[in-house]
């Protein structure tokens, strides 16, 4: 008989029957899949099995309703041991479902599952680039230099081999390989999975991941070889703000160890030891921002072949590393995501094609060539051309190239794709080729960590849906293997940035666990008074490069130790998160709070009691990016004007607005976690902080002393003013709209909050305003300018077509994507992991329809609105397993439970688009 319930979709850490994890305990997931409204699940019962069917761990049946994120409560779970799991569920109405089944496999958890050892090919130790300031990078005699004399500077990748004999018939057989620098695999001359630059970016000293690969198939009895190319990546290759290298280490190597089971019940181990040798390739430097030098007449063919001739090849190096930082493989790995095809090719009078994809991407090109011996095709990536349509590098500093050098080897057609670097582009410039690129030729192969598309949101407005499409393009292409502030200058895990873009990410991917594992090592850097690094992973240079801010955090950046993982929680209803880091967010409020308490600024004369006991709440001191990149003071016509200035004139308000809201939601995650005499505390200290900042910076009509339309936003959304002067306040932001002609004027951490904070204050006309606007900054401007992701500079193109040298792919300001799907998209969480949900689309945002979908740990919500004459059609749907309110008009509350719904109700008045 057909069940009308199913169980399907089974993850086991958010996986489809991964391999080699080492999480103790866990977490299993599933969905409900049923034709049926109103399905609740009411007790579930899983099994755990060994694979010759021993039971392992059996819940018997449950009362819950919980279908995601259950911890596994068995006995201690066995390094390498593959176990099957099955889940059946009954649901409201007391139907059972069939068993779901799925597996998964513990890799190496403790170091004693370790015999190989580290590895090094002979190699000169990497160049350490010299120590520069972020301020002299920038300053205008610093001469970067040219390509060929960093080139001398630059070692090539090594290629590493070894063979081995095995005999018997293989059951499975499992590959456990990380490296210094980054890697990639050949088992008898085939590509070993499809991982690229693993073992990802961590902090390395402390956390080093091995991945993973079931190489059963690449195996047969007799003879075989295997092979790994290293390049420096980012252990060792420039990286960050500066172009610094040698972060972590200056010698590439290896750790690898296959594990062979026959099918009698045996086993065999090959390691990296010394009987590896090891060779340079084709490649004369590969470095993840200046780019990649390959020589096809230097290839070695069938190298990773038993046969090979390696007698010219040398000894490697055994070295006694210890193996105490290995972790396996947490969340995903960077995989080539897509191909895109060139929208155009054209010459320019130099002879040089310029190749354009159409979108701004992260990744590198893939080019059929045919050309003579020996020719140098060079191919230089930009994200802008100029006003004249002419090759423009838009970013500029040390080492940040983008170039890539193809020496040809001249038979026939020869196809090129750079392996260890991507690049942050939408336009390559190809030189030293003379016959004429077509389209057919080339690919831009766009590359990111592997994570679901979760996300929809389309409108009636095309420019929004462009908006939309911009943000998740910016998404994707900073997504890889850390939330970068952007793809191609800094590549650089900024925490403000992704604390701001973090709700948004949210919607369109499944971040949850990508953003974990960094989390995890923003953690592991938390400095030992309790200070949140700026960006994540760090890397030696880190606190000299702090040192002429005189402290090693800022707020709003530091505060993503708590703001992420409450999003996380809210967004995908695991507690998890938020236990893991209590510890690192209680940290860091104590150093907040003793800053706070025992600082005043210098320029503090006053000796009112009252005044100087308020101080104590205030987080009025040290450097902080405050609301960074204020457009009208970035934009300044004084030339003495620059970024830093929205970082100085607004710094104390906004740390002392941070310092409350994390205070706050650091009770309530003390009260969850049961905690409640901290959480006690942190309410009292925020009702303190909030009060002083209203007697420190708020006068009796609502004007706050930093009179910034991100302060009063930040004022309002954090609660920093009492509710007599709230709608006073609100007129002053309204005003400062106004008077700036309907535009924006929020700088990185108050502009999250601008939609939501106008419509709630009443003034849902401005923020209809600026949605609309389309006079620079605002969203609309950049999408009317052509852009196909979001720029780090309103004005990165000025309305005559003048090019700054701006990063044109960060995500920060793309937070809006958040606001769309929950206002006009319509679809809210209400408990974590949307286990109840609302669904109030905002109608009155000057659009016909708008839709938003989301694929949630239950299934998929979503929300669909039209607007019909007088009249809102409306669609719903909720996922098995969960509920939602429906709110219909800004009043009328509908609960429903899970399956399509469908409404219709009067429309209220319309905001027409006025811009
Ligand atoms: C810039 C980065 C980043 C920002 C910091 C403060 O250099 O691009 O976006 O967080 O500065």
């Amino acid at each position: 008989m057909d069940k009308s319930i199913v169980v399907k979709n089974l993850k086991v850490e958010n996986q489809h029957n991964p391999l080699g994890i080492d999480i103790r305990s866990p977490r299993f997931s599933w969905m409900i899949e049923t034709e049926q409204n109103n399905v609740l699940q009411s007790a579930y019962h899983l099994i755990v099995t060994e694979e010759d069917g021993e039971e392992v761990w059996n819940t018997g049946k449950i009362d819950s309703d919980q279908s995601i994120w259950i911890p596994y409560k068995g006995p201690s779970l066995t390094a390498r041991k593959c176990y099957l799991w099955k889940v059946r569920i009954w649901d409201n109405t007391g139907q059972i479902s069939d068993w779901g089944r799925a597996s998964w496999e513990m890799g190496l958890l403790d170091e004693d599952d370790w015999h190989a050892f580290w590895i090094e090919p002979e190699q000169e130790e990497a160049v350490e680039e010299p120590f520069i300031t972020v301020q002299e990078m920038f300053l205008r005699g610093l001469k970067d230099k040219s390509l060929d004399e960093k080139a001398k500077d630059l070692r090539p990748p090594q290629l590493l081999r070894k063979k081995f004999a095995i005999s018997g018939d293989i059951k499975k057989a499992r590959l456990y390989v990380t490296s210094h620098g980054v890697y990639q695999l050949e088992l008898n001359g085939s590509r070993v999975g499809n991982n690229e630059f693993a073992p990802d970016f961590t902090a390395y000293n402390v956390r080093l991941q091995y991945q993973t690969y079931d190489v059963t198939d690449l195996l047969a009895s007799g003879n075989n070889a295997i092979g790994a190319v290293i390049a420096d990546g980012w252990y060792i290759g420039r990286i960050q703000l500066t172009g610094h290298s040698c972060q972590f280490g200056n010698k590439l190597g290896l750790l690898m160890q296959l594990e062979i089971e026959y099918k009698d019940g045996t086993t065999e181990r090959i390691v990296s030891d010394k009987q590896f040798v090891s060779s340079p390739g084709p490649w004369q430097y590969a470095d993840l921002f200046i780019g990649e030098k390959y020589d096809a007449n230097l290839e070695q063919s069938d190298w990773s072949c038993f046969d090979f001739n390696d007698q010219n090849w040398k000894t490697v190096k055994q070295v006694d590393y210890s193996l105490d930082n290995l972790v396996a493989q947490f969340g995903p790995n960077v995989r080539v995501m897509e191909e895109l095809v060139p929208l155009s090719i054209h010459s320019e009078t130099d002879g040089s094609q310029i190749i354009d994809f159409g979108q701004i991407i992260a990744g590198r090109i893939r080019i059929a060539i045919e050309a003579k011996n020996g020719d140098i095709i060079t191919l230089q990536h930009s994200e802008v051309l100029d006003k004249d349509g002419k090759f423009f590098m838009n970013i500029i500093g040390r080492n940040k190239d983008q170039t890539d050098i193809y020496i040809a080897r001249g038979s026939g057609t020869e196809t090129y794709e750079p392996k260890f670097v991507f690049h942050g582009f939408r336009y390559v410039r190809v030189t030293g080729l003379i016959a004429s690129i077509k389209k057919d030729a080339v690919r831009a192969i766009v590359l990111y960590s592997d994570m679901e598309t979760t996300g929809h949101f389309e409108c009636s407005d095309h420019r929004l849906n462009k908006l939309q499409h911009n943000i998740q393009w910016s998404q994707k292409t900073n997504m890889l293997s850390i939330p970068t502030d952007c793809p191609q200058r800094e590549r650089a895990g900024w925490t403000g940035d992704l604390q701001v873009f973090a709700p948004t990410a949210a919607f369109n991917m499944d971040v949850y666990l990508f953003l974990e594992r960094w989390l995890g090592d923003v953690r592991n850097e938390q400095f030992a008074d309790g200070q949140i690094a700026n960006f994540v992973p760090t890397g030696k240079y880190y606190v000299k490069e702090c040192a002429s801010m005189g402290q090693l955090s800022s707020a709003g950046w530091g505060d993503a130790i708590i703001i992420v993982p409450w999003v996380l929680y809210e967004r995908y209803g695991d507690v998890r998160v938020l236990e893991q880091n209590y510890e690192a967010m209680a940290k860091w409020l104590q150093y907040v709070q003793h800053k706070a308490e025992t600082e005043i600024p210098d320029s503090m004369t006053e000796t009112d009691p009252t005044v100087l006991e308020r101080q104590k709440y205030l987080w009025n001191t040290g450097f902080h990016f405050g609301d960074w990149l204020i457009p009208s003071i970035v934009e300044s016509a004084d030339e003495n004007t620059g970024p830093m200035d929205s970082a100085i004139l607004t710094k104390e308000l906004v740390a002392t607005c941070f310092y409350a809201n994390s205070a706050l939601l650091f009770a309530k995650i003390a009260e969850l976690l049961g905690d409640k005499e901290t959480a006690h505390t942190y309410y009292t200290l925020n009702k303190r902080i909030r009060k002083a900042f209203e007697e420190e910076y708020v006068d009796v009509n609502g004007r706050i002393s930093a009179h910034f339309q991100g302060i009063y936003i930040l004022a309002l959304q954090m609660d920093m003013v009492s509710s007599k002067k709230r709608l006073l306040v609100a007129a002053q932001l309204a005003q400062l709209i106004k008077d700036n002609d309907h535009k924006l004027d929020t700088g990185f951490l108050s502009v999250p909050y601008l939609m939501d904070v106008l419509c709630t204050e009443g003034y849902e006309d401005i923020a209809y305003r600026l949605l609309y606007q389309t006079d620079c900054p605002s969203w609309l401007y950049e999408v009317d300018m052509g852009a196909t992701t979001i720029w780090e500079s309103w004005s990165a193109i000025k309305k005559d077509g003048t090019v700054g040298h701006m990063s044109f792919n960060h995500y920060a300001f793309g937070c809006i994507g958040d606001w769309l799907y929950r206002e006009p998209g319509g679809i809210k969480h209400s408990s974590p992991g949307y286990k109840h949900s609302i669904i109030a689309p905002n109608v009155n945002v000057g659009m016909k329809s708008a839709k938003a979908v989301l694929k949630t740990g239950y299934g998929i919500l979503s929300s669909a609105w039209e607007r019909n004459n007088d009249f809102i059609k409306l669609e719903v749907n909720v996922p098995p397993n969960t509920t939602a309110t429906v709110i219909l008009n800004g009043e009328n509350r509908v609960e429903v439970g899970s399956g399509f719904h469908h409404f219709q109700y009067e429309s209220p008045a319309v905001l027409k688009a006025k811009a």
